[in-house]
């Protein structure tokens, strides 16, 4: 297997997780300048990261898809998709939720800073947003050690700990705005929070 990255790239940390999880080795993992997509697009047709080059030739794109082939690929030693449906279900919803919600406020505050002149009041809400959510995260941490309250990570706590990290930590020469965003706006007071990030940190990676 091989796959396609960037630096500091937060949905190829997910496909990491998951591949260290499962003690998956992966035969060469392809490092690509950020502005120069050319050769992700000529493998893939499309310029986003990651993009897995499978064994039998497929290649696979969208990092939370490429997590479920994963999952269903090397079931052991611990299913990150539930098979009980009503915990599966939740977790699919939260994904959804992460992915197609979440993401919006950090990437209209990314957008918002590039412009000549940013509007501080819009870019206020979406931080009160943002923020808000915090809380949500500590809820479902609550008195247990991963989101959905599952023995170890599920695909929900490997989607949203690339994210959610940056609440606590950081990396030195990571200069990537969007990054910035979280750092400036996710911390706050959130305990357990913080000690699933810590917890997540000591995970595995492929
Ligand atoms: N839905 C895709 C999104 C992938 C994505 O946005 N990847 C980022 C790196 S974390 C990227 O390649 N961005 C390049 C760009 O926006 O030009 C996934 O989950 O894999």
């Amino acid at each position: 297997m091989r796959i396609h990255a960037i630096p500091h790239s937060t949905n190829v940390h997910r496909v990491a997780l998951a591949l260290g999880l499962k003690g998956v080795a992966v035969d060469a993992w392809v490092q690509h300048a950020p502005d120069d997509r050319a050769a992700i697009r000529a493998v893939s047709g499309q310029d986003l990261v990651p993009v897995v080059e499978t064994d039998d030739g497929r290649i696979l794109t969208d990092s939370m898809s490429i997590v479920a082939w994963i999952d269903a690929t090397w079931p052991e030693p611990a299913r990150l998709y539930p098979e009980d449906p009503a915990l599966r279900a939740q977790i699919d919803a939260f994904i959804t939720f992460f992915n197609v919600v979440w993401k919006l406020p950090p990437n209209a505050i990314e957008a918002e800073r590039r412009r000549a002149r940013p509007d501080a009041a819009r870019i206020a809400a979406w931080v009160a947003q943002l923020q808000g959510w915090q809380h949500g995260f500590e809820g479902l941490l609550h008195g247990r050690p991963y989101l959905f309250g599952t023995d170890g990570p599920s695909a929900a706590d490997i989607c949203a700990y690339p994210f959610l990290r940056f609440t606590t930590s950081s990396d030195p020469d990571d200069d990537d705005l969007f990054h910035g965003v979280l750092l400036e706006h996710l911390p706050g007071d959130f305990p357990d929070l913080a000690a699933w990030i810590a917890r997540m940190a000591r995970l595995p990676l492929s």
